[in-house]
């Protein structure tokens, strides 16, 4: 199949380009307003890069009318966040399917919007929610579903992911770009809880900043106290001192599921399941954005209640 790909000179970019090429695919056109893009060499070096939207829409537009073999049949969008809907809604009009990064959408009304194009045009919007692809993840979900739930798990979790200075001189750290840092990385894990403890009752936001957010969610099966830091210096010390700059752990009713680690093919896994027809869809993304923008609106609470330990 061909695919085209929106924001290709970022971060993240070069995972999708991998994904396409390891489940045998083709990247034919390439947008982004940046021109630093040689990494597409190393993967798909006679695909056609354009640098002005106008032009990129000119080219999809012309193989949409040309044969089907040259025909687009997905768009896979890596732009800022707050491009998302705009370059998803660009893909179905061009009769291609999406395959859109998180956070899909920064608010939950944007969710509707789509759904009408989606309707409108047939095509499908897929999204990349790969943590719930994580071995260690599905396990636990499969754990929870067979545990006779009498009382709900007690969960802390911690998710630190350490930026230096550029992170906030970036559209990352844009809280209308990105969200802030709950939308821009929490998302991940407040998708993973849905996923494995169903659907979400309460949400307290203890603390928020640039650089942390903590708080309190319940959901179904779970009462979590939360924590996420994009500053090294909130790494647990014996992680520090091997120079670990990631640390993700979840404990439930005390005991550690560790899933630092295999987060390394979860795109190409990803692109495998939507290319068989599993992608999470739009509905799938409700209560996480639905999550994310309410710790973003919301008055932090003094730090009392079920607050997690690194606030201290
Ligand atoms: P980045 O800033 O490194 O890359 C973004 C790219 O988009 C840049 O090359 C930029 O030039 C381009 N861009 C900006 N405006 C554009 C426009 N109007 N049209 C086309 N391209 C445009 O960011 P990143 O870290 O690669 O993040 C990209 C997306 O992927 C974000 O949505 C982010 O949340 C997501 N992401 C997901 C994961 C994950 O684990 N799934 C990891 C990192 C980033
Ligand atoms: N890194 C960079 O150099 N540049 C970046 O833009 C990002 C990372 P991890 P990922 O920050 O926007 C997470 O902490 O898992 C460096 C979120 N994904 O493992 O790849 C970084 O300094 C993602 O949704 O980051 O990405 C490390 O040295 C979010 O958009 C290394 O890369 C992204 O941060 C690995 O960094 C972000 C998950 O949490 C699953």
């Amino acid at each position: 199949m061909n695919f085209a790909l929106i924001g290709a000179a970022g971060y993240i970019a070069p995972r999708h380009m991998k994904a396409i090429k390891d489940t045998q695919n083709k990247l034919v056109a390439i947008l982004d307003p940046s021109d630093s893009v040689g990494i597409i060499d190393a993967y798909f070096s006679d695909a056609d890069f354009f640098s002005e939207f106008e032009r990129f829409d000119r080219h999809i537009d012309k193989l949409r009318r040309s044969n089907h073999h040259n025909q687009i049949n997905y768009i896979s969008i890596c732009s800022p966040n707050y491009l998302h809907d705009s370059h998803v809604r660009f893909a179905l009009r061009s009769g291609a399917n999406a395959i859109c990064e998180k956070p899909l959408v920064l608010n939950p009304w944007n969710i509707d919007a789509l759904k009408e194009i989606e309707n409108d045009t047939g095509c499908k919007i897929n999204t990349i929610l790969q943590l719930r692809l994580h071995p260690e993840i599905i396990k636990l979900k499969e754990k929870v579903a067979k545990s006779d739930i009498s009382s709900k798990f007690e969960v802390d979790l911690t998710y630190i992911a350490s930026r230096g200075k550029w992170y906030f001189h970036s559209w990352k750290g844009d809280k209308k770009k990105s969200g802030g840092i709950a939308t821009n990385i929490g998302v991940h894990f407040y998708d993973m809880l849905y996923f494995i403890f169903g659907n979400c009752q309460e949400n307290i936001v203890h603390y928020s900043s640039e650089t942390k957010a903590a708080g309190y969610l319940e959901y179904d099966n779970a009462r979590v106290r939360w924590f996420l830091s994009i500053d090294s210096e909130d790494i647990p010390h014996t992680c520090k001192i091997e120079g670990q700059r990631t640390y993700r752990s979840i404990t439930v009713n005390n005991k550690e599921v560790e899933f630092s680690g295999g987060f390394a093919d979860l795109h190409t896994l990803s692109y495998k399941e939507i290319i068989a027809g599993r992608g999470f869809g739009l509905e799938e993304n409700r209560v996480a954005i639905e999550t994310v923008a309410q710790i973003r609106s919301a008055d932090p609470q003094s730090i009392k209640g079920e607050y997690h330990p690194f606030l201290k």
